[in-house]
């Protein structure tokens, strides 16, 4: 039966995770028939008008705004989805939640933990249903291994280890600002903590519970850079690579590395657990395969399997192709809007939610400021994150 209800979507913001989000509203159905709610294209909303307006035509929007206040005033608007440069998540999310809108914000929630904080509160005193786009959560792989973790067959646990490797910006003449707005700190929050670590910490708390502490340490491996808005050199305000170690509150040690300089490697997100009986690693770059080693396996057999994660058994897969036929990056983004709507149906929370990635920036901000100070810096985690 075809969903019946609607949510009618307004997305600001037209770049590249305003391209993943559409795609995700455009094909939840498709896929996911039997949910009771369906995505409608209303509105997209940018500056520029001739961007803004080819954005729609190309992806099915009914209409658009240059204005997001105008947006967030319309009453044919169920949900705003921010997909904008950090720098207007919270501004945007405090007008949206005012108004009594749904919101889905693309991650990292915000620049900074006050600003972080500010959004919980409002989307609390508003009760508004709201959500954040940490996609890689809703890669079959990955959630398999929530599954595998969660049903206890990994024993105590001993290790996490998360990279997040990059090398787009090892050139010294890329700019900052404007296009490349993840460079300039005024508009991205930081650098790879916020951009890169944040995928791997919201996993790590999701996967393996809360980290009490860390000790970090961050490089800016490029000092000035040409700022987009003046024309001039300035100095450059984000961290360019940061490794950090913790304690996670189950007594398990954990150790993070992301950079931009990691020459060759695009988006080498992999983590690895370790735990008594059985440890499970993972790599986006083969992401359709879980890696899986258990020591109660009989001596001669005892060995790593490489699990294909296209079974129908297997999250989220009963809903596409026949075993054996991989997914893509594409696919987490269509699990995350089939989840939330799914959440309208249950009238459960769509995890994470905005107290969740709370977590991860209070994480993120302990990291910045360990490495400013050079000192063990508490998380002041409070909320186990789900
Ligand atoms: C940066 O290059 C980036 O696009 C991040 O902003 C995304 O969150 C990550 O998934 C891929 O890399």
């Amino acid at each position: 039966m075809n969903a019946s209800k609607e949510l009618r979507i307004g997305l600001i913001g037209t770049g590249f995770m305003g391209r993943t989000h559409s795609n995700g509203y455009k094909r939840v159905g498709d896929f996911f028939p039997k949910l009771a709610y369906r995505p409608v294209l209303q509105a997209v909303c940018s500056r520029n008008l001739e961007k803004v307006t080819d954005f729609a035509q190309q992806w099915g929007y009914a209409s658009v705004e240059t204005d997001w206040q105008a947006l967030i005033a319309r009453d044919d608007i169920d949900a705003i989805d921010i997909c904008t440069p950090n720098e207007w998540h919270a501004e945007i999310a405090l007008a949206a939640a005012a108004a009594g809108k749904m919101i889905l914000c693309e991650k990292p929630l915000a620049r900074t933990l006050p600003e972080a904080e500010a959004m919980v509160a409002a989307v609390e005193k508003a009760g508004v249903r709201n959500t954040v786009w940490y996609n890689y959560r809703r890669l079959p792989a990955v959630t398999l291994a929530k599954q595998i973790i969660d049903s206890g067959q990994l024993g105590r646990i001993f290790h996490y280890r998360a990279n997040f490797l990059q090398d787009w910006t090892i050139n010294a003449n890329l700019s900052q600002g404007g296009g490349n707005w993840r460079m300039d700190v005024a508009s991205a929050g930081s650098g790879v903590t916020g951009d890169l670590l944040a995928h791997c910490i919201d996993t790590a708390l999701w996967l393996n519970g809360s980290i009490r502490d860390v000790s970090a340490v961050t490089e800016t491996f490029i000092k000035e850079r040409v700022h987009e808005q003046t024309g001039e050199l300035t100095a450059v305000g984000i961290d360019d690579a940061c490794l950090f170690h913790c304690h996670f509150e189950n007594g398990s040690l954990g150790l993070f590395e992301s950079t931009r300089y990691a020459r060759g490697h695009k988006a080498l997100y992999t983590f690895e657990i370790n735990g008594e009986h059985a440890s499970i690693r993972w790599d986006l770059h083969d992401l359709n395969r879980l890696e899986y080693f258990d020591h109660r396996d009989a001596s001669a057999l005892r060995g790593w399997r490489s699990i294909h994660v296209t079974d129908g058994e297997h999250p989220y897969l009963s809903q596409w192709w026949v075993p054996g036929l991989g997914l893509g990056y594409e696919h987490s983004f269509v699990h995350q809007v089939a989840d939330f709507l799914k959440s309208l149906e249950t009238d459960e929370p769509c995890h994470p939610t905005f107290l969740d990635a709370l977590q991860t920036q209070r994480v993120c901000q302990a990291v910045l400021d360990s490495a400013a100070t050079r000192s063990w810096q508490n998380t002041g985690i409070y909320e186990a994150v789900q």
